[in-house]
């Protein structure tokens, strides 16, 4: 497997072949249906631009009451899963014998991004946090250990993986925009980016 290393962000060019990312959106198909997309509100009230929703024993939510994990979806019921497909992804390049809790999902319709951030809501920041990128492409961002300062970008493309580790695990990052129509993976464009995580 091809791996670039921007600053300790290692980026799996090409990690899912097709028919992969064809397998990962079918599951994702039922976690959706049993989880529904919705889009989430910052705790100052400002509504994200993706709409989101989890997998796993916990999932990760925001509203006035803050960033955090909780093991219901907002509608009350507990989160679906992690398809095996996925849990395959973090098997493949996590390199620990340790399965995320949970697996985020955002869904970046034209004109979504976000904006430079930190994960940090987890236990443990010695576990690494692996993205997987499906769709459309997207400008994916990557800075420091504070906010501010020297910046690179990578265009992310349907079956890339990122995983952010060791030295670039708190690291800032985020997505500026998404090229809308360069996938036929989706059928109605769009990008989705899956974040699996351990979190405590
Ligand atoms: O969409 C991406 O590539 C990054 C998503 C991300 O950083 C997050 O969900 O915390
Ligand atoms: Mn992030």
């Amino acid at each position: 497997m091809e791996r670039i290393d921007i600053n300790g962000f290692e980026i799996f060019p090409g990690a899912l072949d097709v028919q992969r990312q064809q397998a990962v959106l079918n599951d994702l198909r039922t976690v959706v249906q049993a989880a529904p997309l919705f889009h989430p509100e910052t705790p100052r009230g400002r509504k994200m631009s993706v709409r989101m929703t989890s997998a796993g024993r916990v999932g990760w939510v925001t509203d006035r009451r803050g960033y955090r994990y909780e093991p219901h979806h907002p509608n009350g019921t507990p989160w679906p899963p992690i398809p095996d497909s996925v849990l395959a992804i973090w098997c493949d390049v996590a390199g620990i014998d340790r399965l995320p809790d949970c697996c985020l999902v955002n869904f970046y319709g034209e004109d979504a991004r976000m904006g430079m951030h930190q994960d940090k809501d987890e236990g443990d920041f010695s576990y690494p946090v692996v993205s997987v990128s499906l769709g459309d492409e997207a400008l994916f961002r990557m800075g420091n250990n504070r906010r501010g300062g020297k910046t690179e970008s990578i265009w992310l493309r349907s079956g890339d993986v990122v995983k952010m580790g060791g030295e670039a695990r708190l690291k800032f990052h985020g997505v500026d925009r998404v090229r809308f129509g360069t996938s036929t993976l989706l059928p109605k464009g769009g990008r989705i980016n899956l974040t699996l995580r351990v979190v405590d």
